[in-house]
């Protein structure tokens, strides 16, 4: 049984400003223009805004003239890119898997991290509490079998909310709902399903798969589908990173040996803090020499334990470079041009069975 998250964030860039501006929190901040823009429309607004009726696309007057005295905000895109950013690195924490769908939203491949807790509740509550510790903003999350499932539940609950649904569960908290609420299913076909007499999700099984595939095609199978939960839709990581590097070009071709070592410490550094920040460890370190020639040499070592610490990367870095420059005759030691460390087979998940330290 595959494990999903959703996670949305609650009036994403409202919540970003409110949190930055404490003088804005517990009031109604519209984001998306100024008070008296003929054409503006409001990108978001915070919950004590949406009491008056404001949502997003709402034309910014009419916001205006539904809440008076709200605050008008024109946004700061860098800033919630910068925060959406954050928030992927406290998904990294989770697991590898996780697919962005938009600036405050994510799917996250979960069933692996759920081993390493008692309950998908406390799993749930963990990826809560690690948004609020770091970012200082509440997220509203889902939790389900299917992509569908999590992203319905998610918005159950909405602001700072938490729904579990489990295949068990499934009839009782997302069969009841509207079948506005699947995923394909917008203004149009939920008319047409109305005119069938369909309004909820179960009353879509009691149509049966033939007369859905009738009036929708292929889509109407699809509806179908996900009326009885089967959405094989798997999370796609846009990007896996396959390793965490960095490299120095010298000024000068340098041959020093204590100079080349503080250079593979500083790089060592760097490279634990970009690893720790997006919580993964590394099980190969590689050293890459390039001479003053342009000879560039590449040398592989693997741990059996996955590192992240600056001073194991540093070991492990050193002993390639006494093996391949430090122990070789002199005459076979090049003043180096360039120097680079990085750290690869990586992984969110640091094995607890340890067989050995570093070499
Ligand atoms: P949403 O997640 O749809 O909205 P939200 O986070 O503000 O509120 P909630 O999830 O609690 O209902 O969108 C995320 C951000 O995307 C939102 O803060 C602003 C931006 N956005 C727009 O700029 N225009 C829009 O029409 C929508 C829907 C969102
Ligand atoms: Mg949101």
């Amino acid at each position: 049984m595959r494990i999903i998250g959703h996670v949305d964030m609650d009036a994403f860039y409202a919540s970003v400003e409110q949190r930055d501006n404490p003088s804005l929190r517990g009031k109604p901040v519209i984001i998306g223009g100024r008070k008296h823009s003929q054409r503006g429309v409001v990108s978001t607004c915070s919950y004590e805004a949406r009491r008056y009726g404001v949502h997003s696309a709402m034309p910014i007057r009419k916001a205006a003239e539904l809440c008076p005295k709200a605050i008008f905000l024109p946004g700061n895109m860098e800033k919630y890119r910068q925060v959406s950013q954050e928030l992927q690195e406290i998904f990294a924490q989770f697991t590898p898997a996780f697919e962005p769908v938009s600036i405050d939203e994510a799917y996250l491949e979960l069933s692996d991290a759920y081993k390493r807790y008692p309950s998908l509740w406390a799993l749930g509550l963990a990826l809560k509490q690690g948004i609020r510790q770091r970012l200082h903003l509440t997220a509203s999350v889902g939790l389900a079998t299917t992509k569908s499932a999590a992203k319905i539940a998610s918005d159950l609950e909405k602001p700072n909310g938490l729904t579990v649904v489990m295949p068990g569960d499934f009839d009782r908290i997302i069969g009841v709902l509207s079948v506005r609420k699947l995923h394909g299913v917008g203004a149009k076909t939920a008319e047409r399903l109305d005119k069938m007499g369909v309004n909820t999700i179960l009353d879509i099984r009691k149509q049966g798969r033939k007369a859905l595939i009738a009036a929708f095609g292929k889509h109407g199978d699809w509806i179908y589908n996900l009326a009885w939960g089967v959405d094989p839709r798997p999370v796609v990581t846009e990007h896996v990173r396959k390793s965490v590097g960095r490299e120095t070009t010298f000024e000068q071709d340098l041959s020093d040996e204590p100079l080349l070592i503080k250079a593979l410490e500083d790089l060592s550094t760097d490279i634990s803090q970009r690893l720790q920040a997006k919580g993964l460890w590394g099980e190969s370190i590689t050293l890459k020499l390039r001479s003053a020639d342009f000879t560039t040499t590449t040398h592989t070592l693997s741990v059996k334990r996955a590192i992240s610490q600056s001073e194991e990367i540093f070991r492990g870095a050193l002993l390639l470079f006494r093996r391949e420059w430090t122990e070789k005759e002199p005459g076979n030691r090049p003043a180096l041009r360039l120097i680079g460390v990085s750290v690869s087979n990586l992984t969110s998940v640091r094995q607890m069975n340890l067989f050995e330290e570093l070499p």
